[in-house]
C-alpha cells in the first residue's frame, strides 16, 4: 500500500492490521508489500482483481491463469543494508539475486534444486501474471522459443502485442498471453529475467531461471533446455521501444477517459542526487562531504516520527511537514542525465496544501506528499 509514516504508523512485531477496502470499477493484478524499512524484500504478493461475475476479458478466455512473481534476493539482512546506506550516503549494497515465484534457478551457485517450474500443456493459452516485486530493479523477461503478447498493464488492459522479450519495473505488473507449442516439443524452455540499467554505480547483474516444462505423456524424457537470450543490461534502445508499444484499448467499453483540460500544470523532476552529510561527520557519498538522496525537484523526503496522512486527517500536521513543496525543479539543467546537473538537496517532509491554489469549485480539499522511495 503506502509506507510507514505517510497513510498510517507502522505495524508493530506480532500485531495485526486489517485493510478494509472497497473496488471500485478496478480489476486487473496488482501487488501488495510490506513497506517499512525494505522489509518488501521478503513480504509480498498478488492482488489479483477478476471482472465482475458474467463480465469477460477482452481476449479469449485462458485456459489457465498463474502469476510469476520476480523478486530480490539478500544474503543479509536487508534492513541492515538500507540502514548502512541511509547512514554512510553509498549506494546501497547490491541483492545476491533474483528470483521467480521466490526461486532463484539454476544459474546462481548450488540453486538448481530451487527452480521455478512452469507445467504447462500443448495447443493451450495461458494468462501470466507478471509482478515485478524486486526492490529496486527493472527486469527484463523473456521465454526461449515462445512468443508473448502483452494484454495488461498495471491492471489496465492495453491493445494486445506480441513481443520476444519484455520489461517490467519494481512495483509493476504486465499480464501477458502464452499460447504453448500445438505438439509435444522434444525441449524445455528457459524463462529468464535479469536487470536493466542504464546509471552509474554498481547493481546486482545476475538472471534468475525459471523452466517451461510440457507435461510430456512419456515420463523417461531428458530434453534439451533452450534458453533466450536476454538484451545487453544497458540496452536504452530496446527499453524505449517497448515502452512506445503501450496503447489503451480505447474502445466503447474501456475507454480512455483522460481529462482534456488542465487547470494546473506542475514541473516534477525524479532523480538521484546528493545531501550534505551532516556537520563533522564523514560520508562515502559522490565524495566525502555527500550523500546519495532520491528527489523530486531537489527535495529529498526525511521520515517524519508521525504519519503525514494520518496527522493531517486528525488536524495535527503542525510541525510533521512543511507546505512549501516546489512546483518547478529550483534551477533548471538537461534533465536528461547529461553533466552538468543540479544535484544538491534539501532533506524535509514536504507536502502542498492543493488548497493554496485556486481549486476549481467543488473538488474537495486535498494533500499531496512528494515521496522518493
Ligand atoms: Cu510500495
Amino acid at each position: 500500500m503506502v509506507p510507514a509514516y505517510v497513510t498510517q504508523c507502522p505495524i508493530q512485531t506480532g500485531q495485526a492490521y486489517t485493510y478494509n477496502f472497497t473496488i471500485t470499477g478496478q480489476r486487473g493484478t496488482l501487488l501488495w508489500h510490506a513497506h517499512f524499512s525494505w522489509l518488501r524484500s521478503s513480504l509480498y504478493g498478488p492482488i489479483i482483481i477478476l471482472p465482475k461475475l458474467n463480465e469477460s476479458y477482452p481476449f479469449k478466455k485462458p485456459y489457465k491463469e498463474i502469476p510469476i512473481l520476480f523478486g530480490e534476493w539478500f544474503n543479509v539482512d536487508p534492513e541492515a543494508v538500507i540502514a548502512q546506506a541511509l547512514q554512510t550516503g553509498a549506494g546501497p549494497n547490491v541483492s545476491d539475486a533474483y528470483t521467480i515465484n521466490g526461486l532463484p534457478g539454476p544459474l546462481y551457485n548450488c540453486s538448481a534444486k530451487d527452480t521455478y517450474k512452469l507445467k504447462v500443456k500443448p495447443g493451450k493459452t495461458y494468462l501470466l501474471r507478471l509482478i515485478n516485486a524486486a526492490l529496486n530493479d527493472e527486469l527484463f523477461f523473456s521465454i526461449a522459443n515462445h512468443t508473448l503478447t502483452v494484454v495488461e498493464g498495471d491492471a489496465v488492459y492495453v491493445k494486445p502485442f506480441d513481443v520476444d522479450t519484455l520489461l517490467i519495473s519494481p512495483g509493476q505488473t504486465t499480464n501477458v498471453l502464452l499460447k504453448t507449442k500445438p505438439h509435444f516439443p522434444n525441449a524445455t524452455f528457459f524463462m529468464l529475467a535479469g536487470p536493466y540499467f542504464s546509471g552509474q554505480g554498481t547493481f546486482d547483474n545476475s538472471t534468475t531461471a525459471g523452466v517451461l516444462v510440457y507435461k510430456h505423456p512419456s515420463s523417461n524424457n531428458h530434453f534439451p533446455s533452450l534458453k533466450p537470450t536476454l538484451p545487453p543490461f544497458n540496452a536504452t534502445a530496446f527499453v524505449a521501444n517497448f515502452t512506445m508499444k503501450f496503447r489503451s484499448l480505447a474502445n466503447a467499453k474501456f475507454p480512455a477517459n483522460v481529462p482534456q483540460t488542465v487547470d494546473r500544470r506542475f514541473f516534477f523532476t525524479v532523480g538521484l542526487g546528493t545531501s550534505p552529510c551532516p556537520k563533522n561527520t564523514t560520508c562515502q557519498g559522490p565524495n566525502n562531504n555527500t550523500k546519495f538522496s532520491a528527489s523530486i525537484n531537489n527535495v529529498s523526503f526525511v521520515l517524519p516520527s508521525l504519519a503525514l496522512l494520518q496527522s493531517y486527517f486528525f488536524g495535527q500536521s503542525n510541525g510533521v511537514f512543511t507546505s512549501d513543496f516546489p512546483q518547478n525543479p529550483a534551477t533548471p539543467f538537461n534533465y536528461t542525465g547529461a553533466p552538468p546537473n543540479n544535484t544538491m538537496e534539501h532533506g524535509r517532509s514536504s507536502c502542498w496544501w492543493l488548497d493554496r491554489y485556486s481549486l476549481p469549485s467543488g473538488q474537495s480539499r486535498g494533500v499531496v506528499y512528494a515521496l522518493p522511495s
